[in-house]
């Protein structure tokens, strides 16, 4: 089965499309393991209204690949869930394929790459990697943050000469390469609706932003978005549990 699929029968199991982004802030590296216990805690409380987790450097670089993280991805993959890494990665093709083999040899059912790379000697061996082990590639293709429209949001011109915006290009080539999904900002829904009408059904919508930079669930699927990636809002909330329930209702409410 495909990443793209799996995905869609978890959140049918769950009731949720939310991703959990298991992100914290900086703490001493000799404190690695009382981090590590606090990302469990959280996965621990919020399993139920999640359908995906998604990992990236926070955690990564302070716990190790094949130590702390792949614990989590374990505890993860035993509450039925999702794993997702977030390395946007963005090298030259051959970086990329080790990149892409050590986190799929780690478990991670899928990983976030940056198009800007291009297709030849850039990301399609991270697409071959995935075909062969039956995972997934997830898109950048308009960030949440402010200074995302110097690059996703530039006027190019695409093969023919035409001028075309960044992001348009980005979709559309999520569609050609067979993506499984594209990143788009909650912090911009007049985005999501442009890019969702090129993607249609095929690529889903991840949708980061919510909360803590200013994004709304709602408003970001009432433009298309699928997925939900939030972060701090449920990581840092006092209760994480009853915060991500709440998304959870909320988006159900729209959808
Ligand atoms: O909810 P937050 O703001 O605490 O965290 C959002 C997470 O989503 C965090 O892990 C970011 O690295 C990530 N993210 C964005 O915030 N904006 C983007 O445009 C893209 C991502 C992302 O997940 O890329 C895959």
């Amino acid at each position: 089965m495909q990443f793209k699929e799996k995905m869609e029968e978890t959140a049918k199991k769950n009731g949720s499309s939310v991703v959990l982004a298991l992100d914290f802030p900086f703490r001493s590296p000799e404190k690695r393991s009382e981090l590590l216990a606090e990302a469990q805690e959280v996965l621990e409380a919020v399993y139920p209204y999640v359908c995906a987790v998604k990992i990236n450097h926070h955690l990564v670089l302070p716990l190790g690949t094949f130590d702390g993280v792949q614990k989590l991805v374990t505890q993860i993959h035993e509450k039925r869930l999702l794993a997702i890494m977030d390395c946007k990665a963005n090298d030259i093709g051959a970086t990329n394929q080790v990149i892409a083999e050590y986190y799929y040899a780690a478990g991670f059912d899928a990983l976030i790459a940056n198009p800007f790379v291009g297709w030849e000697e850039g990301l399609q061996p991270i697409f071959n990697v995935a075909y062969k082990l039956q995972r997934g590639v997830i898109l950048l293709t308009y960030m949440s943050h402010k200074g995302a429209s110097e690059g996703y949001g530039q006027t190019v011109c695409d093969a023919t000469g035409a001028k075309t915006a960044q992001y348009v290009s980005f979709a559309k080539k999520a569609v050609k390469w067979g993506a499984d999904g594209a990143v788009v900002g909650a912090t911009y829904p007049e985005k999501i609706r442009e890019i969702h009408e090129i993607l249609g059904d095929n690529v889903p919508i991840y949708s980061p932003g919510i909360g803590a930079q200013g994004g709304a669930a709602e408003t970001a699927a009432e433009a298309g978005a699928r997925y939900f990636i939030v972060g701090r809002h449920i990581t840092l909330a006092e209760n994480p549990s009853d915060t991500a329930k709440k998304i959870c209702a909320a988006i159900r409410q729209v959808r």
